[in-house]
């Protein structure tokens, strides 16, 4: 795997393209470049769209022109790699094939110079979160997936528009962010205990590094308050910010 590795999650791309989005989107595309130059190869942990549900004919598209960047870099030879995460469970092979070198399921382990990695995109992970579970077992169901292809894309983004708006809040109390934390950290304990040296993680919309005895835990943040990314130059993991 070409390092420095490059991670990022929750870019949260909007179906309505306002001067915010523009310019997330103009810092995403020239963060893309950088991961190129350097020869790296870029995570993105979940959440890259607002709403991904892929049909078999159609794709959407106000994510046009990140789609074309995502395109193009992986031509060029970029290692664009995948975990799909709330917002975006419904990838097929247009995903698969044109967008991203491979998608890795939600959770997965991977090795880089010695080091040990767990990556995942988080949701679903807090005690809190029992319904959810259930929740996502139904909605990413071959039996769902194949009653939503059914539905017209416009009124399938349409609901996903307005269920995600609806739906938004990512800003939480100073107690609830510490509350996660604390229960992130135990459940990244249980994996250092197995030889993991790195557990990173997306989903909370907050930027956290816990350094602990056994291993470090990076919370991604999001690039919707933070334009955050993990990075691990062969030797160390590290957050840092994209100005
Ligand atoms: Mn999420």
């Amino acid at each position: 795997m070409k390092h420095p590795l490059y991670f990022i999650s929750d870019i949260h791309l909007r179906l309505t393209i306002s001067e915010i989005e523009k310019e997330k989107r103009r810092h995403l595309k020239n963060f893309i470049n950088h991961v190129q130059e350097k020869n790296g190869s870029l995570f993105i942990v979940g959440d890259l769209f607002d709403f991904w549900f892929e049909y078999n004919y159609v794709i959407p598209k106000a994510y046009f022109d990140v789609l074309a960047t995502l395109h193009e870099a992986k031509k060029n030879g970029l290692d664009i790699y995948y975990i799909p995460g709330n917002h975006d469970f419904w990838v097929k092979d247009f995903a698969s094939e044109t967008l991203f070198t491979q998608i890795y399921p939600d959770g997965f382990t991977l090795e880089c110079q010695g080091k040990k990695f767990f990556i995942t995109h988080g949701d679903g992970l807090l005690s809190r979160d029992r319904g959810y579970r259930i929740f996502k077992k139904i909605i990413t169901s071959r039996f769902f997936i194949f009653l939503f292809h059914w539905v017209h894309p416009d009124l399938g983004y349409k609901f996903a528009h307005w269920f995600s708006r609806r739906s938004r809040h990512y800003e939480h109390p100073e107690e609830y962010n510490i509350a996660v934390i604390s229960e992130l950290t135990e459940y990244a304990n249980n994996h250092f205990q197995n030889g993991i040296d790195y557990f990173i993680t997306g989903h909370y919309h907050q930027t956290k590094e816990v350094d602990t005895d056994n291993g470090k835990l990076i919370v991604l943040g999001d690039w919707i308050s933070y334009r955050s990314f993990g990075y691990f130059d062969g030797e160390e993991l590290s957050l840092n910010y994209w100005r």
